[in-house]
């Protein structure tokens, strides 16, 4: 079988003092992944991914033998503070909020674009050390834009694929990118580009004749596409059955009684669109004061980015705007909002799919969202629950019977 080179920022497993060793870590692109038959694919997938110089060189090396699933796992080491600031300063703070819109947030900075380019041109380095003539090789997301360039610069034979798992914004706000040219020459060098939606292709076709113009038919010959990504059904499926989850069933159905759960699960992220979320709820609870006691909130937050102000602010928000709607609402023996600020386990998640009669997705901006795909196979097909969907999610496209909502529009 030939090979994939999977390339992500992170590996499948992290490593945790806590736990001295390597747990695996969650997350949306993992998630997908996992749902990858590499046989049925036809490829043996390794997975290429960043580990900081502050591990261990022995936990490395143990990293280097140990395998997520079928797929073995190359570290690439990188400096912690170059990371750092690669991470923090140039994805975080200007890829991530100016491809969700959020242009408010942008901070831009030379120092981080500097880290960004060194980071790519290690990964670059070591994906090319590794690979040999017949590997095809598949990059992931908007941390490595600029590995593909750099591979193809010194290995134009290699087969470079590149997926964005995050929205490929209007050329009008992509354009405001000090560095659009250098992205867009870079994606133009691989043999794949792939999006979850179609917007997100045309958006990419409108800022390459935007950004690059007469150089436009230099890559007509280059393929580009949708693939929006999905999940492993069958294992969602076979969850809902388990002994585990409905011990989980049991237990909360004794509490839950005849009340019904809006359930909500997202990442600590202000593109999920919590505070717009919770502000619906308690529209909701205001308009119609007889739904009071037969209508809870559950919202598992899964944190995220905790070092980072912007986000340590968000959750202080949104936990402010829980207790408000818990304080004016609330009764001895009513809680509006069941707030969880920890993740669950499968088995768990599982169940709360199963118990909820609503699930409640309302980004502001979300590539694809998975998590509204793992409620609808985990519902039963006699009484399935409904799923409210915001038309800003890459997923809305895909599940034509969700109610669409457009989360801004709570009090109208
Ligand atoms: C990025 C893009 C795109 C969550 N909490 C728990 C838990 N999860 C799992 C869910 C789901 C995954 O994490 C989250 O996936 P999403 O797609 O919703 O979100 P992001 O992490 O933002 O992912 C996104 C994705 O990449 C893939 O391309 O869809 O738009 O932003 O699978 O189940 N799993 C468990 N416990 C939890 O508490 N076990």
């Amino acid at each position: 079988m030939s090979r994939c080179l999977l390339v992500s920022n992170r590996l499948p497993l992290a490593y945790s003092d806590k736990a001295q060793g390597f747990t695996p870590s969650s997350g949306g692109l993992v998630s997908a992944i996992k749902g990858l038959d590499a046989k049925k694919v036809g490829y043996d997938f390794e997975w290429m991914g960043i580990i900081t110089d502050d591990v261990d060189p022995e936990k490395i090396t143990e990293l280097k033998n140990i395998s997520f699933g079928d797929l073995r796992c190359h570290p690439i080491v990188v400096p912690k503070n170059t990371y750092e600031l690669y991470y923090n300063s140039f994805c975080n703070n200007v890829i991530w909020p100016l491809f969700h819109y959020e242009r408010s947030l942008v901070q831009h900075s030379e120092q981080g674009w500097q880290a960004y380019q060194e980071v790519n041109e290690l990964v670059a380095d070591a994906i090319i050390r590794e690979a040999k003539d017949d590997d095809t090789i598949w990059i992931h997301d908007f941390h490595f834009f600029l590995v593909p360039g750099f591979i193809k610069a010194k290995r134009p034979d290699l087969k470079v694929g590149f997926f964005l798992h995050i929205p490929f914004p209007s050329s009008e706000i992509f354009r405001e990118l000090p560095q659009r040219k250098e992205i867009l020459l870079s994606l133009i060098m691989c043999d794949l580009v792939g999006f979850h939606d179609l917007s997100y292709l045309t958006h990419f076709k409108s800022s390459l004749s935007r950004v690059l113009g007469e150089r436009t038919n230099l890559f007509n010959e280059r393929k580009w596409g949708v693939y929006p990504i999905s999940i492993d059904t069958q294992h969602f499926v076979d969850l809902t059955n388990a002994p585990e989850t409905n011990e989980f069933i049991q237990r909360y159905a004794e509490q839950k009684k005849d009340k019904k759960w809006i359930l909500g699960v997202d990442r600590l992220d202000y593109i999920k669109g919590l505070i717009l979320k919770l502000k619906s709820f308690e529209e909701f609870l205001k308009r119609h004061p007889e739904q009071k006691e037969k209508v809870q909130m559950v919202q598992i937050v899964i944190p995220s980015r905790t070092d980072v102000p912007e986000y340590l602010d968000l959750k202080q928000k949104v936990e402010q705007l829980v207790s408000s709607i818990n304080g004016e609402y609330g009764t001895p023996t009513y809680m509006p909002v069941h707030y969880i600020f920890h993740s669950v386990s499968e088995f768990e998640l599982s169940a709360l799919y199963q118990l909820s009669e609503v699930m409640h997705i309302g980004s502001r901006r979300d590539g694809m969202n998975l998590v509204c795909l793992e409620y609808v196979v985990s519902q039963n097909e006699k009484h399935p629950g409904t799923l409210l969907l915001s038309e800003f999610t890459g997923a809305h496209s895909t599940l034509s019977y969700a109610v669409s909502i457009n989360p801004w529009s709570a009090g109208r």
